[in-house]
């Protein structure tokens, strides 16, 4: 079971890496950790969890959050944080995206930044992705509002990106060109 203690905060090495593609059929810690990231999303949806273990919430979770440098995280997102998805995305990519971009009015946070950084995270609004399951089959999804947000976010992950690498630290709250603004709820 992961635990706030399992993940590392910025300033660790695995934060800034590359990470490394999974072979199928999935070794035995392969398949742990992708089953763990998703565990613990759900875990961090349930008041017994958070309270008992002071877990924080997340949508999303990436495999170098928990020092383990390998292109796989996990989505969870329930019907009051957006469109609900639940997924494990191994060796994911983005195939397109829309020229139109988005961001979070509220910006964006992070599991492993233990502070509040201001600012607008600019992010496609529509992506198609591919990605392997756990069994190693490919799928496809086209994601849009948080989701597709929270994609990027965890694909950042898995390339050394931290959100804030995005945020103009000159002007913070610049408009975005081309952009639509997303409230969360
Ligand atoms: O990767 C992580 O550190 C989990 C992030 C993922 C995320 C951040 C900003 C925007 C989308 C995804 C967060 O801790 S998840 C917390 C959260 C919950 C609801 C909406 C946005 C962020
Ligand atoms: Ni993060």
């Amino acid at each position: 079971m992961i635990l706030m203690k399992d993940i590392v905060r910025e300033g660790h090495p695995s934060l800034r890496k590359k990470a490394k593609e999974v072979k199928f059929p999935l070794s035995t810690d392969d398949r742990k950790i992708a089953e763990d990231l998703l565990q613990y999303l759900k875990n961090s949806h349930d008041p017994d969890f958070v309270e008992k273990y002071k877990l924080r919430a997340g949508i999303g979770i990436a495999a170098p959050q928990i020092n383990s440098s390998k292109r796989i995280f996990a989505l969870h997102i329930t019907e009051s944080e957006g469109n609900p998805i639940s997924f494990i995305a191994i060796n994911p990519k983005i195939v397109s995206h829309s020229v139109e971009r988005t961001y979070l009015t509220a910006g964006e946070g992070c599991l492993s930044v233990d502070r509040n950084v201001q600012g607008y995270v600019p992010r496609y609004t529509r992506i198609t992705i591919k990605a392997f399951d756990l069994e190693g089959n490919e799928f496809k999804k086209r994601l849009k509002g948080v989701a597709s947000i929270a994609f990027q976010h965890e694909l950042d992950h898995l390339n050394g990106v931290m959100f804030y690498d995005h945020i103009d630290m000159n002007d913070p709250f610049k408009e975005i060109p081309n952009s639509t603004p997303l409230e969360r709820e």
